[in-house]
């Protein structure tokens, strides 16, 4: 007979033992709804003399998804989370944690509180709250480090990183990994603990351990942090653990989570974090079935090609890689292979898992085998000519319910689809190299592009674990338009009077890893430029134009392949060249511009606002579906600080 504690929490009584399932769709939320039922029934339990036990578990494929973020920054509702832990605790009666699927952030931390955890096969644990700019706020950074140690809750907490049961079981995190219904077994190991006295985490000493090791954990992270606040603090509480009484650990931790939980740092992750989750929700595709797929061509194997069937090999589909020649096929074979070769060193993946994909993959330079795919996509050069004669070959030879997708960052895919006589069956996929790396994918609605044909690029890239982002069919889609607008900015302060070691130190200093003209350097200064030169016909007299890239690329420097751009790169490294100092003061003396030094906030400023305002433009021409989309493309494809929020946050317009 089930009892009801509220309505996302209720109870069955399993002889003697009392079984709480919190039932919170999606994600089994820490909701205040949910805290007052938990609560409620630690109450009861420990009232009523037939319950020896008490379990904890969550329905569905979740245990707690953690504290319900969206309940952050409203005014705090009783009972809290910590209050809630502190009584799962406390309690004095057994308390047996059935972990039964994701136990993230608060949800760990309910578990960590429990006395005994029981956790499912396949299960993922962890307190990621840093990728929330925030830090455990119901005990987690004083709990785990007494299960796990130092150096494993250092590294856990400050890196925000998931464990699946196996390592959780090795780190003491967990006590057994439930061969069957991790319910039952909780039920037992809840009977065999009764009436002995509880294992409370938070008496535990914090086991000893090498400073040095945990000193290492620290550093490691910290040097992939790029100045946000949370892992530093992360691992400040941590170390606090070990030297500070529990209780005011906890006092300490909890202070810190407020103080972090309203900082700029965190409303930018939260936005990212329900930005990613809006992005999936493209209007006109409600109940819209995605096509199924099993086989994907990839037409040319080059850089862009190789990675992009590696991603697609990694997912489980079947590949059939298409190349000019047969040469051609077989050095894309290998280019693949030593793709996966390189993941096979680093451990990303095992022999059986590269030789698996392999044997998913057909390399041939037999254009017609495409008709064996559900989904074409061309990655070949990026070249309106080569490609539309290949999507007239294409529309010829792929089955007649294939879909057809283009790789290309800066044609008009619209013209694409115009040569094809389906056209509804064309949209772009618009990867980002190293494709088997970038999470981003920009979806390319076309003028024509059929609803199921949309959702079946979107489900291909969810499935392949990438971000995509849906956008309208202009050049250069959502990122290359706000880069453009970057690119732009970036050189009329060079014109003003700053230079480009400047600027790049003012973006870096303000949070992105790389400065614009390093990034320039490292992708080279010749597409923009062919692009410019294919543009100056059209281009509007009237408007500002900055020369000194064509005058750079005139001269050979196209940069760090040529070892000379903006920078001269030698050994890996970049450093201001006097020549390329001597041809901007020659350009802005020819231009009678009178020079003035540009502070760095002025500089991070314009740029931010030249970001927005193309972003504005992609809103109002109906390109981008939201403003969010346009900031996780520049954070997930273009190197805007996540912790920043990307451009249209920052401006407000997130
Ligand atoms: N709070 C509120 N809503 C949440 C949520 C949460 N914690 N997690 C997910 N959602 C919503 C999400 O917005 C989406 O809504 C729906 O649930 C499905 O999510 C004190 C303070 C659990 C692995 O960081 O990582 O605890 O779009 O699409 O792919 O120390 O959600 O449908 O309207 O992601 O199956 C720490 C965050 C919080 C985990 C499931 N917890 N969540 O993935 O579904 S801070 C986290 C996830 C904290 C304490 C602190 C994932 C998931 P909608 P989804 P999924």
């Amino acid at each position: 007979m089930s009892q009801t504690f509220s309505d996302t929490v209720s109870a069955r009584l399993d002889g003697g033992v009392l079984v709480v399932t919190i039932d919170n769709p999606p994600v089994n939320a820490a909701s205040a709804d949910m805290r007052t039922g938990l609560a409620g029934a630690l109450s009861h339990a420990s009232m009523a003399d037939k319950i020896v036990a008490v379990v904890i578990t969550g329905a569905g494929k979740t245990f707690v998804g953690g504290a319900d973020i969206r309940e952050f920054g409203a005014p705090p509702v009783g009972p809290l989370l910590p209050e809630v832990v502190a009584a799962i605790e406390a309690s004095d009666k057994p308390v047996v944690a059935a972990i039964n699927g994701a136990a993230l952030g608060g949800g760990l931390e309910i578990g960590l509180a429990c006395h005994h955890r029981i956790v499912s096969a396949g299960a993922k644990l962890g307190l990621p709250e840093v990728k929330l700019g925030i830090v455990p706020g119901a005990g987690g950074t004083q709990r785990l480090p007494r299960l796990a140690g130092l150096a494993a809750a250092t590294e856990l907490i400050a890196a925000g990183r998931l464990v699946a049961a196996a390592e959780a079981l090795a780190l003491g995190i967990v006590d057994a990994v439930a061969e069957g219904d991790p319910v039952g077994e909780a039920v037992a190991a809840a009977r065999r603990l009764a009436g002995h006295s509880p294992r409370r985490t938070g008496a535990l000493a914090v086991p000893s351990a090498d400073p040095v090791v945990v000193e290492q954990a620290g550093v490691r992270v910290l040097a992939k942090a790029r100045g946000q606040q949370a892992p530093v603090e992360a691992i400040r509480l941590v170390r606090a653990a070990a030297t500070l009484p529990f209780e005011q650990g906890l006092a300490e931790e909890r202070a810190t989570f407020l103080r972090l939980r309203d900082s700029t740092e965190a409303k930018a992750l939260r936005h990212i974090f329900f930005a990613e989750r809006a992005a999936a929700k493209v209007a006109g595709l409600d109940g819209v079935e995605a096509r199924p797929v099993r086989t994907i061509a990839v037409i040319g194997l080059g850089l862009m090609g190789s990675g992009i069937a590696v991603a697609v090999l990694d997912a489980g589909y079947n590949v059939i890689g298409v190349e000019q020649t047969p040469e051609a096929a077989e050095n894309g074979r290998q280019r693949i292979a030593g793709l996966f070769d390189r993941a096979v060193k680093s451990g990303r993946l095992d022999a059986e898992g590269r030789a698996a994909r392999l044997a998913r993959l057909a390399a041939t330079a037999v254009m017609e085998e495409v008709a064996g795919a559900e989904l074409v996509i061309e990655a070949v050069f990026d070249d309106l000519a080569v490609k539309t004669a290949l999507f007239e070959r294409l529309d010829a030879i792929a089955a007649p319910h294939a879909v057809l997708a283009t790789n290309t960052s800066y044609l008009d895919p619209d013209q694409l689809a115009a040569v094809t006589a389906r056209p509804e069956r064309v949209l772009g996929l618009h990867f980002f190299s190293p494709a088997n790396i970038m999470r981003l994918v920009e979806v390319v609605r076309c003028g024509k592009t059929a609803p199921d044909v949309l959702a079946t690029g979107l489900a291909v890239a969810k499935r392949l674990g990438k971000l995509p982002v849906v956008t309208g069919a202009t050049e250069g889609f959502i990122g290359n338009r706000v880069f453009s607008a970057y690119r732009r900015e970036a050189e009329f302060l060079v014109e003003d009077g700053a230079l480009p070691h400047e600027i790049d130190a003012a973006m870096e200093a303000w949070g992105f890893a790389m400065g614009p003209f390093a990034v320039f350097d490292l992708a080279g200064l010749e597409i923009a430029w062919a692009r410019r030169k294919r543009q100056a016909a059209t281009r509007d007299p009237s408007a500002r134009y900055v020369d000194i890239a064509d005058r750079l690329c005139e001269a050979g420097r196209f940069g760090q392949k040529s070892g000379r751009g903006w920078y001269a790169h030698a050994g890996g490294k970049r450093q201001v060249d006097p020549e390329v100092t001597a041809l901007i003061e020659t350009s802005r003396a020819a231009k009678g511009i009178v020079v003035r030094a540009i502070p760095a906030d002025e500089i991070v400023s314009r740029l931010l606002a030249a970001m927005a305002a193309e972003g504005r433009a992609l809103l109002d021409e109906g390109i981008a579906a939201r403003a969010s989309d346009i900031d996780l493309v520049m954070i997930n494809g273009y190197g805007f600080p996540a912790h920043k929020g990307g451009p249209m946050f920052v401006a407000g317009m997130g």
